[in-house]
């Protein structure tokens, strides 16, 4: 049998090797003198390409052919990262491409490396989006995701000798891109602006004509389940102008008119928008503009263009899914037997008054059936972790949308009226109800609640984690749970896929567990990692496991020592916080924490400083643009520059955080840090990777952390901090300025003040909202308990046998946060669909 596999693997490696010849020397046209790294990267790519369009084919046509019904996940964001490794990996290939790669004259990491990532999302909501399409196809189960291909994705940073961040394009198309098809044939034409009309009767048939017509082309990426042949699609949607069909304006010599609309269509998918705070930040510009009635109205350049995106990409996607069930030849009424529509937060929401657009008006399909099909067959998932605070929710100005889409906005008037109708008839007599459960916020101007919208368009609604989805019942929609009953809000807490976050960042860890275990199906079924448990105080289990966090720890410092000028201690505790950031998750605590650390390693005779654990802490996250953030390098430049202090304490911002830097830091964490004020972090999905790969979590009781820590163990995370019940009560003392201010903050703030951390004004906005302002985000509150943990974290450290037994535990209880669990109760409680194995022969 060895004979035979060593026969098989030998003719793959020669396969191998011819497939990427071909299409070195025929797609790319190179000769072989002339072949770099990226060329071989993207030879080796479309070879593997070729193998994902084979079985992409196959998979699409038994769907079809078997009239399966599909899961359809409408994210704004797919934060994929790279793809040839992991498809390698997924197909089982990547033994023969190593060796054919070898054979060549190259390296595989080498090669890998020129692979840009596909940066198509900010952060959380991105990343579990391209998690759950990993685990729908290796589940089997039918589904699309649908997307805009943005030329340029989340931004690159990089940060100045000032320590503050400047943003810079990521044109990651540059190179063109080998894992997309384009499908210029299936372009779809989507109306924007013009006119509208009501029907006759209340509930009758409109029309939307006039306007401008502009292009969304389809791009489809191919998704390979692991180990099976499933290989599902994301497709992503390009906006073109209609000017190679406008000929009349070429006709007419108007040849700049003509390229002008098509550069404005093409306009709406060139950029990701950064998130939800840049929105607020006034860096759009204000520009008049135009409108179809007879005033002009000023609008927020950067909000228009962001409502355009969102219509294009939910327009194409509905027509491309409509399309495809009219060939089932099955009446509308079944639409939802065949479609689950899944909205990935509020962004998608305009699919609601799309999806009846072309029931009633295209289709003449009456006013209520069309709304049950509607509901029967959306369902929201709201990410919008800082429950307490209902402004985070995505609202629309009127005269916007009335601007851009007149008959959706109609629609969403009716659709309004009716609720409210319903809503009276189980409320009699309760203005103040109406006011708040309507679609339409009163104000100048009025404005659209999309996630009142989302509730009541879809059949369920459902947080991320235990907590979260609580407080969306409680804080956010308590009178849609009065109004349609606690059964349509649901919880289904988030997942990460196995594939990416172990098996591929974590090959020796995986190699450890295969080889413990005796057996990979751990990739397939995460719960079976608790078979470790019995190794969990092996003496020699506990070496190699240990031994393999020290690769990943050399491994990290030979990044930071080759991106930075920090030379690090490779024994110490890598501390880390690697997430957005942003006001709630907290990074001035941790940089305040680091502070105090320092003062007191300063206070300590050298012989003294020897017994404490060295600590390396590394930073690392994109903050919206215009965001202060230089405050953590200028503690780092301080404390890196003190030659005492050195080997006891560095601090590192690696710039650029992203899937591939990602994949570096988390194998080579001994602690992270998730410390979001108590009820502001919807979920967290980091903290789940950094626990599979035998991390420990410092952290607050919120988000998924609470139920990492059940499944873990309490006394396998540091949990400090006050919770989510008592938040209000602490905001309140701060505005009545009654809040205690501890000593030990005060301590670090008297350092900072002193100089020496620089003349100290990158500390000024964070010190200002602590004192000045009512510390919304409660750093002084928990700044005491903080310490403290961070204290037991070190203590714990010390007894290295105990803490790399915690950790082992760790890992082998982390099963239940597979995205393959998340995705089957998707499944399950709201999509209804099945697996559907594509067979071999097919
Ligand atoms: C409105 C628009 C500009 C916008 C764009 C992006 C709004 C929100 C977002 C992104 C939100 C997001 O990433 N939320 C995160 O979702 C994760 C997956 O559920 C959670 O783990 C995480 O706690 C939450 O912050």
């Amino acid at each position: 049998a060895i004979a035979k596999n060593a026969e098989t693997l030998k003719k793959d490696v020669e396969t191998v090797e011819a497939q990427i010849s071909h299409h070195v020397h025929t797609t790319l046209a190179r000769a072989p003198f002339n072949v770099d790294e990226l060329t071989m990267y993207q030879a080796a790519a479309l070879s593997v390409r070729d193998r994902l369009i084979a079985r992409w084919n196959e998979t699409q046509t038994f769907h079809t052919q078997q009239r399966v019904k599909r899961v359809y996940y409408l994210s704004l964001e797919f934060l994929m990262g790279r793809q040839f490794d992991n498809a390698m990996l997924n197909l089982g290939v990547k033994k023969p491409y190593n060796d054919g790669l070898k054979q060549l004259g190259f390296n595989l990491e080498d090669v890998s490396d020129s692979e840009r990532d596909m940066g198509l999302g900010n952060g959380g909501l991105g990343r579990l989006a391209a998690c759950y399409l990993d685990s729908l196809a290796t589940l089997d189960i039918p589904a699309f995701g649908y997307t805009l291909r943005y030329q340029q994705g989340i931004f690159r940073q990089i940060i100045n000798s000032n320590g503050e961040q400047v943003e810079v394009p990521d044109p990651w198309l540059e190179n063109t891109n080998p894992w997309e098809i384009p499908r210029l044939d299936a372009a779809v034409e989507i109306r924007l602006h013009g006119e509208a009309t009501r029907g006759d009767n209340a509930k009758g048939a409109g029309t939307w004509t006039g306007g401008l017509e502009v292009l969304a082309v389809p791009y489809d990426i191919p998704v390979p389940g692991f180990g099976t042949k499933t290989t599902n699609n994301i497709r992503t949607w390009s906006a073109r102008g209609k000017v190679s069909f406008d000929l009349a304006k070429f006709n007419a010599g108007d040849y700049e008119a003509a390229v002008r609309e098509a550069e404005e269509a093409e306009t709406i998918t060139r950029v990701l928008y950064p998130n939800e705070a840049s929105l607020r930040h006034a860096t759009y510009i204000l520009v008049q503009v135009e409108l179809t009635h007879d005033f002009e109205q000023n609008f927020d350049k950067g909000k228009a263009l962001r409502l355009k995106q969102q219509y294009l990409w939910v327009a194409a996607s509905l027509h491309d899914i409509c399309r495809r069930f009219r060939k089932l030849r099955e009446p509308w009424t079944a639409f939802p037997d065949y479609n689950a529509i899944q909205l990935n937060d509020t962004h998608p929401t305009l699919a609601i008054p799309e999806l009846m657009r072309i029931l009633v008006d295209e289709e003449g399909q009456p006013w209520d059936e069309a709304w049950d099909i509607v509901r029967r067959t959306f369902g929201y998932t709201n990410h919008t972790g800082a429950a307490l605070m209902t402004e985070a929710l995505e609202r629309w100005a009127v005269p916007l949308i009335e601007w851009l889409l007149p008959r959706h906005m109609q629609i969403i008037y009716d659709i309004n009226a009716f609720f409210l109708e319903e809503v009276e008839k189980k409320f009699p007599n309760d203005r103040a109800r109406l006011a708040r459960m309507s679609l339409i916020e009163e104000g100048y101007p009025k404005m659209v609640r999309m996630a009142h919208l989302a509730v009541i368009g879809s059949h369920r609604v459902n947080g991320v984690a235990a907590l979260h989805s609580r407080l969306v019942k409680q804080d956010l929609f308590p009178d849609f749970v009065e109004m349609f009953g606690q059964d349509r809000f649901t919880n289904v807490t988030n997942g990460i896929t196995a594939r990416r976050w172990l098996y591929q960042c974590n090959p020796q860890l995986a190699a450890l567990i295969t080889q413990a275990l005796g057996t990979e199906e751990w990739i397939l079924d995460l719960d079976k990692l608790k078979g470790l448990e019995k190794y969990a105080r092996d003496k020699k289990f506990q070496k190699e496991w240990a031994s393999i966090k020290q690769a990943n720890r050399d491994r990290l410092c030979e990044y930071i020592e080759s991106t930075t000028d920090v030379k690090v201690n490779r024994k110490a505790l890598i501390d880390v916080q690697v997430k957005r950031i942003h006001e709630y998750k907290r990074q001035s605590l941790n940089i305040l924490g680091v502070i105090f650390r320092y003062l007191t390693l300063k206070k300590l005779k050298p012989e003294e400083r020897k017994r404490v654990v060295p600590r390396l802490s590394v930073f690392g996250g994109k903050a919206a643009p215009g965001y202060y953030m230089a405050n953590i390098n200028a503690v780092s430049k301080t404390i890196n520059a003190d030659k005492d202090i050195r080997e006891h304490l560095s601090v590192v911002f690696l710039a650029d955080y992203s899937v591939s830097l990602a994949e570096i830091i988390i194998p080579a964490s001994d602690l992270s840090e998730h410390i979001s004020t108590a009820g502001t972090e919807a979920s967290g999905t980091s903290n789940m990777k950094f626990a599979l790969n035998s991390g420990l979590l410092i952290g607050t009781l919120d988000g998924a952390n609470i139920e990492i820590a059940e499944a873990i163990g309490d006394e396998n995370v540091f949990f400090f901090g006050n919770v989510t019940e008592d938040v209000p009560r602490l905001r309140r003392a701060h505005q009545a300025g009654e809040a205690q201010y501890p000593p030990e903050l005060m301590e670090v703030v008297d350092a900072i003040r002193s100089g020496m951390f620089g003349d100290g004004g990158v500390f000024e906005p964070l010190l200002n909202t602590i004192f000045g302002g009512k510390d919304y985000y409660l750093i002084s509150d928990d700044f005491t308990s903080y310490l403290e943990a961070q204290r037991m974290v070190d203590v714990a450290f010390v007894d290295q046998s105990s803490w790399v037994e915690k950790t082992i535990h760790t890992t082998a209880r982390m099963g239940r946060f597979a995205s393959d669990r998340a995705v089957m109760q998707y499944a399950d409680e709201i999509w209804n669909v099945e697996p559907v194995k594509i067979p071999d022969s097919a």
